[in-house]
C-alpha cells in the first residue's frame, strides 16, 4: 500500500460526489462525499494515520460508518469502487468539464444526455456552432461564456498553482535530502524559484557532494526514482532525470557537480528572456555563459561558475533576485545599482484580509487571532463578507454590527495582538457599497471588492471601480482584478485610470496572497508603485491553515519590484491606521482642530 496524502483521498471523494451529481443522485448523497472531501482537505492529521484505528475516523464530524469504510477502501486500494463504477458510465474527461467556469453538474449531465459530449473541446465546438443556445438553462450568453472559459482552460492545461507546485517541491527536496552526505544541495529552480503565479514543471537541481562517478549517479538516480507517486519515467540520463507524477506534474531533476552550481542555478532559474539578455551581455564583454560556467569567448576557459553572485559580479551587475529575472529592466537596474530592496516575508506585521465562520470561513475570530499571533503578527483584520455575497453567507448591517462587537470583545480577550474590526464590503454592480454609511463608519478598516457581474464591459467596469474608490469610506480594494488562476480571467477595466484614482484618494490596492488569486499581479503592482499607490498583502484566509499563504503574496509583490516601504502592513499597528485613507468623520475632526 502506497502512502496517500489527505489531498489525494479528498480528490477521489470529491470526484465521486461530482459523478454522483451528474448521475442524478439525490443531493444528500453526493453532498456527504463532498463534505468528507472538504473535511480531509482541512485536516491537520494524516487520514492514513487516523484510519489505523477505525474509531478515530468516525470521530470526525460527518463521517459515519459508511464513509469511514469508503475512506479505508480508498487508502487500501488507491481508488474507490463507486467512482470506478461511475467512470464506466461516463468518461473521465467529464470531470474536467466541471472545472469549466459556468458549467455545473446539471448542465454537464444535460450535455452528456443530449450530445454525448464529455470533453471541453467538444463542448466548445457545440458552443461555436450555436447549438447550445436553445437548451434549457443555456443561451447565447452562456455559449460565449463557455467559449471564453474553454480558452482559459486551454491556456491552463498542464500548469499548476504555486502552492501545489511548492508543496510537491518540498516533498521532493525532503526525499532527495535523505541521500545525506552524498549530496551537497537540493534546490528548486525554474518558475517556482522566480515565484511565478503558475508553474509548468518543476526544475530541481541536485548538487553532488563529490565528483560524479557511474556508481554514485546510479545510486542517487535509484533513490530519487523511489519517490512515491511517480507515474512514469520520461528520461533517465547521467545529467538529467525526468518523470511525471500521478498528479500530472512533470519534474526535471539535474545532477551536477558543486563547481557548476552557480552557473546551473542561473541557467535553470531562467527566465529564458533573462538568460538570453545575460548571454548577450556576456558576449559583448568577451565571455560565453552556459549552464556550466561563465567562460572566455576566445579559448572557452572557465572564469566563474560556483555562485550566481560571482557570475553577476563578473558581468558588472549586482545580484538580481530570482523574482526579478524576467528581462523587464532588471539588468539595467543592476548595472546602475538601482535594484529595489525587495520586501521579505519577515517585513510583514499583520494580515489584512481573512474570513471567519460568520461568513464562509472555517474558524472563529479567536482561532484566527491565535493562529495569527502564533505567526508573530502585531495585528490582523477580520473581514467577513457583506450581505450581497449570499453564497458566502455575507453579513447584513445588523450582523456586521454584532460582528464588530464580537471582534472588539475577542481583541480584549486575546492578548498580544490587535484585532481590527473590518469587512470585505461588496462593490455592487453600480459601484455603490453593500453596507450603510453608519455601519461603514463603525469599522476600523473598510476593504471593498467585486464578486458579481464580472463580465460588464470595460467602460462600465472602470466606472464601477471608480465609483467605489470615490466613496469616502473605501480604504482598500481587495483582489482588484478578480482573476482566478487557471479558471477565470481578470475582469477588464482601465487599470491606469483606476490606479490614478486610487492615488488621488489615498486608497491602497491589495496583493491577494491566496494562491488561486495572486491579485494584483506583478505588472500591475509595478504600475501601482510607479504612481505611489500603497499596497497591502493579505491572505484572504478562509481557515487558520491559509494564513501561511502570505509567502506567495510576498513572492508576487517581489515580482512587482515592491519594497517594504510600499506596503502598509509592514507598519506597526498605530502607523498602519494613520496611513489608511482618513475616515470621513476623522477627516472633519482633524480639519477642525487644525
Ligand atoms: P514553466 O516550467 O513553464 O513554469 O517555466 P520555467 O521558466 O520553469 O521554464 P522551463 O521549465 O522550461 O525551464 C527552466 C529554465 O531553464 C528556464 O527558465 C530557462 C532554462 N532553460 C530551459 N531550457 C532552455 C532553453 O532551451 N533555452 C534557454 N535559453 N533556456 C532554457
Ligand atoms: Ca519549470
Ligand atoms: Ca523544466
Ligand atoms: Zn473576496
Amino acid at each position: 500500500m502506497g502512502q496517500m496524502e489527505n489531498r489525494e483521498v479528498a480528490r477521489i471523494l470529491r470526484e465521486t460526489a461530482q459523478l454522483l451529481e451528474i448521475d442524478g443522485a439525490p443531493i444528500g448523497r453526493f453532498r456527504s462525499y463532498e463534505k468528507a472531501a472538504e473535511l480531509l482537505d482541512n485536516l491537520s492529521d494524516r487520514v492514513e494515520d487516523l484510519a489505523e484505528d477505525p474509531k478515530k475516523l468516525m470521530e470526525l464530524p460527518g463521517i459515519g460508518e459508511g464513509l469511514a469504510g469508503h475512506i479505508r477502501e480508498i487508502l487500501k486500494t488507491g481508488d474507490y469502487s463507486l467512482r470506478q463504477k461511475l467512470l464506466k458510465k461516463y468518461p473521465e474527461s467529464i470531470l474536467k468539464l466541471l472545472d469549466l467556469q459556468s458549467l455545473g453538474p446539471k448542465k454537464v449531465a444535460l450535455l452528456w444526455k443530449k450530445f454525448h459530449v464529455a470533453t471541453v473541446e467538444d463542448v466548445a465546438k457545440l458552443a461555436r456552432e450555436g447549438r447550445l443556445r436553445d437548451l434549457a438553462g443555456f443561451g447565447e450568453k452562456s455559449e460565449q461564456n463557455i467559449l471564453r472559459a474553454a480558452e482559459t482552460f486551454k491556456k491552463a492545461a498542464g500548469r499548476f498553482l504555486i502552492n501545489v507546485a511548492d508543496e510537491t517541491a518540498q516533498a521532493l527536496v525532503a526525499h532527495i535530502e535523505k541521500l545525506g552526505k552524498r549530496i551537497e544541495a537540493v534546490e528548486p529552480a525554474g518558475s517556482l524559484r522566480r515565484r511565478k503565479e503558475t508553474i509548468g514543471d518543476l526544475d530541481l537541481l541536485v548538487t553532488l557532494a563529490g565528483r560524479r562517478s557511474e556508481k554514485t549517479i546510479e545510486e542517487i538516480t535509484e533513490h530519487i526514482l523511489s519517490f512515491p507517486g511517480i507515474e512514469r519515467i520520461l528520461a533517465k540520463g547521467e545529467n538529467k532525470i525526468s518523470f511525471q507524477l500521478e498528479t500530472g506534474m512533470q519534474v526535471d531533476v539535474r545532477l551536477l557537480e558543486a563547481k557548476h552550481r552557480g552557473a546551473a542555478l542561473l541557467y535553470f532559474t531562467g527566465s529564458k528572456e533573462h538568460n538570453v539578455a545575460l548571454r548577450g551581455r556576456a558576449n559583448k564583454m568577451g565571455y560565453t555563459l552556459n549552464e556550466y560556467a561563465l567562460a572566455t569567448l576566445e579559448d572557452e576557459k572557465p572564469v566563474v561558475s560556483e555562485t550566481e553572485e560571482a557570475i553577476y559580479k563578473k558581468l558588472g551587475l549586482a545580484f538580481i533576485e530570482p523574482e526579478l529575472r524576467e528581462n523587464t529592466g532588471e539588468i539595467e537596474a543592476a548595472e546602475k545599482g538601482r535594484l529595489p530592496r525587495l520586501i521579505e516575508l519577515g517585513d510583514i506585521r499583520g494580515d489584512l484580509q481573512m474570513h471567519t465562520v460568520a461568513s464562509d470561513g472555517k474558524n472563529s475570530i479567536e482561532e484566527m487571532a491565535h493562529a495569527a499571533k502564533h505567526l508573530g503578527y502585531d495585528y490582523v483584520a477580520l473581514t467577513d463578507h457583506s450581505k450581497a455575497v449570499t453564497v458566502a453567507n455575507g453579513l447584513d448591517e445588523k450582523r456586521t454590527l454584532a460582528q464588530i462587537e464580537k471582534i472588539r470583545e475577542a481583541s480584549r480577550k486575546v492578548e498580544g495582538i490587535h484585532l481590527l474590526a473590518s469587512s470585505e464590503v461588496d462593490i455592487l454592480k453600480n459601484g455603490k457599497l453593500d453596507l450603510d454609511d453608519e455601519v461603514l463608519a463603525q469599522l476600523d478598516m473598510v476593504i471593498c471588492s467585486v464578486h458579481s457581474y464580472m463580465n460588464l464591459d470595460r467602460d462600465a467596469m472602470t466606472e464601477r471601480l471608480l465609483a467605489a474608490i470615490e466613496n469616502p469610506y473605501t480604504q482598500i480594494i481587495a483582489h482588484p482584478t478578480g482573476r482566478l488562476l487557471l479558471r477565470r480571467e481578470a475582469y477588464a477595466y482601465d487599470m491606469e485610470k483606476v490606479l490614478d484614482a486610487a492615488k488621488k484618494h489615498g486608497i491602497a490596492m491589495e496583493c491577494n496572497a491566496y494562491p488561486d488569486r495572486l491579485d494584483l499581479k506583478d505588472v500591475y503592482l509595478r504600475m501601482a508603485k510607479e504612481r505611489g499607490v500603497k499596497i497591502t498583502i493579505s491572505t484572504d484566509a478562509h481557515s487558520t491553515k491559509n494564513l501561511v499563504y502570505m509567502k506567495y503574496g510576498v513572492g508576487m509583490a517581489r515580482r512587482g519590484w515592491i519594497e517594504a516601504k510600499d506596503v502598509l502592513n509592514t507598519l506597526p499597528h498605530g502607523k498602519l491606521l494613520e496611513s489608511l485613507r482618513p475616515k470621513p468623520g476623522a477627516h472633519k475632526a482633524r480639519r477642525k482642530t487644525a
